[in-house]
């Protein structure tokens, strides 16, 4: 089991910013408002990138899940995902955050739901929840077939509730990412940070690329790489001046090629049935 440094508690206890606090305090006080909710989680990480059990006033709404960043992803792991996760939600769902084809059966699910008559209009509220960085932003934009919400490639982005109208009478609330702070601590930080959930800099980048080296090699999974830091940077010419390989910017570029896919397709949960 992962145990998590002092260092790496520290880090992700710092990354608990107080937006994200009153972010779910803000959707809590909407939650009267809410039909449903969306949960986008990372593909890579299904089980840390759970959030949904934060919002306690949201628990009794129809929930869908999807799967994001799917395109990374291990193809038969995300399959057994979605086969664990679907009992009791409405629907789950792979799908890619920048694609609006992988999200039509994800759509079609939404805008087929049991309207609700609020003030006697019909209408179906969705609530967009997930870990910072997740690809909520992109998800909602994609369904909306037109950038009506701000996307990077960093967490933290979205820092306000918005509504969005996907049809006539099905809403989509775009939310601020939120992550436990206790999850990020006691599992494993450096998969986050890998994956852009944690900033990279909550990890010395240096300790993720040794992280992950460790746990390929103890799962003999076959990234494309051997995640050796070392040969990395001399492959890639990174020297400082005295001869020796620059470790830490060699660590930022191939957590940067990581998330770019470059090394292949990984998933570093297994649903529950299956440890
Ligand atoms: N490879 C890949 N990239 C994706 C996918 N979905 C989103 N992205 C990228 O992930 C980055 C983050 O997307 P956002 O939509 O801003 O994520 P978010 O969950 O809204 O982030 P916060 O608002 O910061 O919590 C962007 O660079 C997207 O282009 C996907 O399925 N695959
Ligand atoms: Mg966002």
């Amino acid at each position: 089991m992962f145990v998590a440094s002092a260092d790496e508690r520290r880090a992700a206890a710092s990354w608990f910013p107080g937006h994200m606090a009153a972010g779910v305090r803000g959707l809590e006080q909407s939650a009267d408002l809410i039909d449903a909710v969306l949960e986008v989680r990372d593909a890579r990480l299904p089980d840390t990138t759970a959030v949904a059990h934060l919002h306690r006033k949201l628990a009794r709404k129809p929930t869908f899940v999807l799967l994001n960043r799917h395109d990374l992803a291990d193809v038969a792991l995300t399959k057994a995902w979605v086969a664990a996760l679907a009992p009791g939600r409405a629907g789950v769902f792979a799908g890619i955050g920048t694609s609006a084809s992988s999200l039509r059966a994800l759509r079609t699910a939404l805008v087929s739901s049991p309207p609700r008559s609020s003030h006697g209009r019909a209408r179906f509220r969705i609530a967009v929840i997930g870990a910072p960085n997740t690809g909520k932003s992109s998800v909602i934009n994609a369904l909306l077939r037109r950038k009506r919400t701000v996307v990077a490639d960093k967490p933290g982005v979205t820092r306000h509730m918005s509504w969005l109208p996907l049809d006539g009478r099905t809403e989509m609330l775009d939310t601020p990412g939120v992550l436990q702070p206790k999850i990020a601590g006691v599992r494993a930080a450096w998969q986050l940070a890998l994956c852009g959930i944690l900033p990279a800099s909550a990890i010395d980048p240096e300790q993720v690329v040794d992280d992950l080296r460790d746990w390929i090699a103890a799962r003999g999974h076959p990234l494309n790489t051997d995640a050796e830091l070392e040969a990395f940077a001399r492959r890639r010419g990174m020297l400082r001046r005295d001869g020796e390989s620059d470790r830490r910017n060699a660590a930022l570029a191939f957590m940067k090629d990581f998330r770019a896919g470059r090394f292949g397709r990984i998933t570093f949960e297994v649903p529950p049935e299956r440890t």
